[in-house]
């Protein structure tokens, strides 16, 4: 018999004896059966068959012998379905080649949880890693993700500022504009638009470890070296020396960490933009992320002497009238589900249009549907300029947001969280609230 029919033959008898297990062999000895190969002697006078299946070396043993004994019948019934002369005698065997790949997958995984490799909550890299490299750094090029809040804008400044203190050349780069609330920031003015063509020695990426949330980048040689510092869950931290801590309440705080291995005195400037980052990812030092590392180092800035009201006013009480008339706008599309249970809000590009404000305006408008009594998450829609929506997502601390946002190719923090979705607003909002259901009902 030719190999090619051999082969095919091999392949018929696999699954005419797959079929007979899914049917159920009567035998409970087999138990849950693979069938994972068959080898046919070149005279077809036998058949090796090989099996896998989960259990120890004494289930395997009781699996081979049931399969063993009704291998007369399925000899029998192959005979009548494969229409060939002479059906091999069959010996099964239990496939160890698989059994090994098993072993080896198994002891890595236990390894991998041992070393909490899979847990994105994990700390990754350090303050001292860091600092080390900054000292060892030329030109730099700082930058954060888009759409950038006060903690990317704060940790931009301090880290722009830390690297003056250094004597080394820095670049701070953000495509969005600084949000107007940010921009009495030192050193605000500094940050540019655009990347520059570099080659830069180092590259620097504040809170974000995608480089896909980042702004249009220098072509990758001219890079050099890059540097991630997050406190964002993700099981990937960027670049290749990083600092990543999901429990930092904000980048702020762990560039406060990283300055203790420098030498460098904590000045002013520092202290209002570590102050800032931290302030604003705490949201006023509500959320659960205030820990105490957070209210000692922003404790540790007032004593250098930033003014919690000066800032507070800056940050929250100077906003501008396009801001509240857009909030005029957005305030009636806030919805209730039925239960309670989430509630959302629409910033549409007309809304935009007709009062003039810009894009950093909405910054806290998802806090309105997340304030009403019994909501667990908030979402906002967001219709954006090229047509489909970003959707933000905000928990009050029971679902995780970020495992929602993944769903649909987005990602953050488990209490806050975002993705961005094409097509029809019904269309995405159905999406979005189907998911919603599913987490709050998981
Ligand atoms: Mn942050």
């Amino acid at each position: 018999m030719t190999s090619f029919r051999l082969q095919r033959l091999s392949e018929q008898i696999q699954e005419e004896i797959s079929t007979l297990l899914i049917r159920g062999l009567k035998d409970p000895r087999i138990g849950f059966v693979t069938i994972t190969g068959v080898d046919v002697s070149p005279d077809l006078s036998r058949a090796w068959v090989y099996f896998c299946t989960p259990g120890n070396e004494e289930q395997r043993e009781q699996s081979r012998s049931g399969l063993q004994s009704a291998a007369g019948f399925i000899r029998k019934t192959l005979g009548k379905r494969l229409h060939i002369k002479q059906i091999p005698a069959f010996e099964f065997r239990y496939d160890t080649s698989l059994d090994r790949g098993d072993k080896i997958e198994r002891l890595l995984s236990e390894v991998r949880e041992k070393e909490g490799w899979d847990d994105p909550a994990r700390v990754r890299g350090s303050a001292e890693d860091v600092a080390r490299a900054l000292s060892d750094s030329g030109s730099c090029l700082v930058t954060s993700h888009t759409n950038p809040d006060g903690d990317a804008i704060g940790s931009m400044l301090a880290m722009g500022h830390l690297l003056d203190l250094l004597g080394r050349q820095a670049v701070l780069y953000n495509p969005d504009e600084v949000p107007s609330n940010y921009a009495h920031l030192p050193g605000a003015e500094k940050i540019q638009k655009l990347p520059g063509e570099g080659p830069y020695d180092t590259t620097i990426v504040l809170d974000c470890s995608e480089l896909n949330r980042v702004g249009p980048l220098p072509s990758a040689d001219n890079l050099g070296k890059i540097i991630g510092i997050d406190h964002h869950l993700t099981t990937k931290p960027l670049g290749s020396v990083y600092y990543l801590d999901p429990g930092a309440s904000s980048i702020g705080e762990m560039i406060d960490r990283i300055l203790e291995h420098l030498p460098i005195e904590l000045d002013l400037t520092l202290a209002n933009c570590i102050y800032c980052s931290i302030l604003s990812d705490t949201g006023s030092f509500r959320y659960s992320n205030t820990s105490p590392e957070a209210l000692r180092t922003a404790a540790k800035m007032v004593a250098r002497g930033v003014s919690p009201w000066d800032m507070a006013r800056q940050v929250y009480e100077s906003q501008p009238r396009e801001r509240l008339l857009m909030l005029a706008n957005a305030l009636p599309t806030l919805s209730l589900d039925s239960t309670g249970r989430y509630a959302s809000i629409l910033v549409t590009r007309e809304m935009f249009e007709s009062t003039g404000a810009s894009a950093d305006m909405i910054d806290g408008f998802i806090n309105y549907p997340r304030r009403i009594e019994g909501v667990e998450i908030a979402i906002q829609f967001r219709e954006m300029d090229g047509g489909g929506y970003k959707v933000s997502f905000r928990s009050r601390g029971i679902a995780d947001v970020a495992a929602i946002a993944k769903q649909f190719g987005g990602g953050g923090h488990a209490n806050a969280a975002g993705c961005t979705l094409s097509g029809k607003f019904e269309e995405v909002r159905a999406k979005i609230y189907q998911a919603v259901e599913a987490t709050l009902n998981g």
